[in-house]
Parts: structure tokens; C-alpha cells; sequence
């Protein structure tokens, strides 16, 4: 839930200098560093690999750009072409962020540190393919009624995930986290198709490959199905979520909650929310973290003023 420090200043500049947002994330010496840069800074338990959930569909040959003040626009989708790429062609391209788990693991800052690797849930990636920008904004749905063709991309990206997910595994990843940032724009009875089911075949993967997985469902109404028919090691929970209500129904390790625009506000309000996640979950098995990604306008001493209290606690 870093989002690679867009709020540090050493991350920004390393950015200024690197406009294609792709070409930085494949730039395995830079994105190691931009991957230690908080360690460096903060007494974190964890790395999260600095890359993009949307390196998948570049991967497989969709266009990606992210555009300054709009973010991610991808360009059309091949079907035969994309059901042509081969195994190999596709580990070639993403190579580089291989590369870069291997250089980060060798750092001194990973010495006694979990490097995590990730990957977006199949269904975000299918949002995403699909609509070719973020959902935010406009009908999403109209996309979905070619059943045939999109329960066969979603074959596809289910095949590609699971290779993305492997490689990072035998280059060094020790958690592999799932996105699913669009999970709540499911009605209930679209989730079986395009959510528990994709992600619980990539959670079965990860486990058959005795890692962990975290996942992290945002905006889904039902938590305690979703664990139960997901059945991951590790549930993320975003901050509209009610705490007590996940404490009180949810018996697998729990992460996050709290909401970054905190971090933006006054210490003492901070103090109370962050004591409230921890209290409600002293007795649980529970990994502190945030809702949704520390927002560009976090000042660091925040942060800083957030870990060692969550240390001291
Ligand atoms: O400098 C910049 O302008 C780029 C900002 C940025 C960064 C630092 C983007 C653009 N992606 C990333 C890295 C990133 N993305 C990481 C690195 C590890 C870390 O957390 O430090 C991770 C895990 C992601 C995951 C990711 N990318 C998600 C899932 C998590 C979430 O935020 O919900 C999603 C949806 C994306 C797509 C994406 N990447 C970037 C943007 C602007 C977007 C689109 C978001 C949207 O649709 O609103």
C-alpha cells in the first residue's frame, strides 16, 4: 500500500527523470531502488516490488500508457493474437522485473525482510483490458456481454497471472499479494465468475508453491464469503470496511484498514485511529497497514510518526 513512495522526494526525482512510467518499471536497477527507497527511510517489515499490475496486458502485447493527470490508457486487444503468445516471448518481456527481485533480495536493506511480489486479480485485469482506462468513471458493464469472448480472456489472463506469479516466486518473492481494486464493482451474482472463483485457482497456485498469499478485495461487501470461498492466507481490508464487524466474523490473519487521508491530517487524529485497528485487533492474528495507498501529498514524517508508533505499541 505504498504505491513505491510516490511521496518521497528521491522517488520523484528518479520519476522526473523517467516520463514512460512502463519503461521505469522495466528498468530493473532503478526499480530495485525505488523498491528500498522506504526501507531506507522507515522501519518497514516488508518490500513491495516496484511494477504495475498493468505490466500483464502490456505483456501480452495490449498497448499501455500512462498519461500525466489521467492515468492508464490501454490500446485494442488482438484475441487471436493474443491467444497465440507463447510462454516464452511473454517471460522474455517481463524479465526485467525478475531481474529486479533478484537484485532487491541481495540488498542489505532485505536482510531480515519479506520481499513481496504481486500481481491485479484477474478481474481487475479484465476491467482494465476491457474499459482500456480506470473504471472510475463511465459503464463498465457493457463490456461483459460477449460471455464467450470474455470468459476466454479471462482464461487467458488467468494463464498469464499464474506465469507472472511463478517467476516471481523462483526470483525471490516470499508473499505474493493479489489486487482486486475493482472487486466492488460486482454485483453478487457476477463475483462467483469473475472473482472468487479466478482468484481461489491463483490463491491454489500460490499455496501449491508454499507462499503465502494476500489479497485484497477493495470495496467488496461480503468479506467473510469472500474468505471463505477465496480461502487466502491473508485478507486486506480497505477503510470503509467496519473493523469490529471483520475482528468479530473473520478467523484467517487480517491486514490493513486504516485510512491514508489520515496521514494527511494532524497526528493526534492519527494516534487515535491507528490505536482503534490495533486494540480492536490485539488478540488476532493482524499485519498493520493501510486501506488503500499512501496518497502523493503525504508528507514522510508522517509515516515515520505512524511506524514507531505502531512499533512501540
Ligand atoms: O509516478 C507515477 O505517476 C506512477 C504512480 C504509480 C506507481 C508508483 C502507478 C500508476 N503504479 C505504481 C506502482 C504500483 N502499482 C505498485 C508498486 C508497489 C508499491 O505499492 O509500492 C503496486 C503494488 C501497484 C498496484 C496497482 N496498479 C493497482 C492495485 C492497487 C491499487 O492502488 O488499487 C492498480 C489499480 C494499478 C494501476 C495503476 N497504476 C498506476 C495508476 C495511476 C493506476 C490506475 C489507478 C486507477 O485506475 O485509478
Amino acid at each position: 500500500m505504498r504505491q513505491a513512495g510516490r511521496y518521497l522526494p528521491e522517488f520523484r526525482e528518479i520519476r522526473s527523470k523517467n516520463p514512460n512510467f512502463i519503461d521505469l518499471c522495466l528498468n530493473e536497477n532503478l526499480s530495485s531502488e525505488i523498491t528500498v527507497q522506504p526501507l531506507k527511510r522507515f522501519n518497514f517489515d516488508a518490500a513491495i516490488i516496484f511494477s504495475d499490475i498493468l505490466l500483464l496486458p502490456y505483456a501480452l502485447g495490449q498497448p499501455v500508457n500512462f498519461k500525466k493527470d489521467f492515468g492508464p490508457e490501454l490500446g485494442e486487444i488482438n484475441i487471436s493474437k493474443l491467444s497465440k503468445i507463447s510462454e516464452n516471448d511473454y517471460i522474455k518481456k517481463l524479465q526485467p522485473v525478475y531481474n529486479s527481485l533478484k537484485i532487491t533480495k541481495m540488498k542489505k536493506e532485505l536482510q531480515d525482510k519479506d520481499l513481496i511480489g504481486f500481481v491485479g486479480a484477474p478481474w481487475t485485469i479484465l476491467v482494465y483490458m476491457l474499459h482500456k482506462k480506470s473504471p472510475k468513471d463511465g459503464n463498465f458493464k457493457k463490456h461483459l456481454s460477449d460471455k464467450i469472448f470474455v470468459n476466454e480472456l479471462l482464461e487467458i489472463i488467468i494463464k498469464f497471472l499464474k506465469i507472472h506469479i511463478d517467476n516471481q516466486i523462483k526470483s525471490g518473492a516470499t508473499i505474493i499479494q493479489i489486487f482486486d481494486s475493482w472487486a466492488g464493482l460486482l454485483n453478487e451474482e457476477d463475483l462467483e465468475n469473475y472473482v472468487y472463483k479466478p482468484t481461489n485457482n491463483l490463491v491454489n497456485f500460490i499455496k501449491s508453491k508454499k507462499i503465502p498469499s494476500i489479497c485484497f478485495p477493495k470495496d467488496i461487501k461480503n468479506y467473510k464469503k469472500y474468505v471463505a470461498l477465496v480461502k487466502p492466507n491473508v485478507v486486506s481490508i480497505d477503510y470503509n470496511v467496519n473493523p469490529i464487524e471483520i475482528a468479530n466474523t473473520i478467523d484467517i490473519t487480517v491486514q490493513g484498514g486504516l485510512n491514508p487521508n489520515l496521514l494527511l491530517g494532524n497526528k493526534e487524529e492519527l494516534k487515535r485511529n491507528t490505536l482503534k485497528y490495533l486494540d480492536i485487533f490485539k488478540d488476532k492474528p493482524y499485519i498493520f497497514n493501510l486501506g488503500h495507498g499512501v496518497l502523493p501529498n503525504t508528507d514522510p514524517s508522517m509515516v515515520d510518526y505512524l511506524v514507531k508508533l505502531i512499533k512501540n505499541y
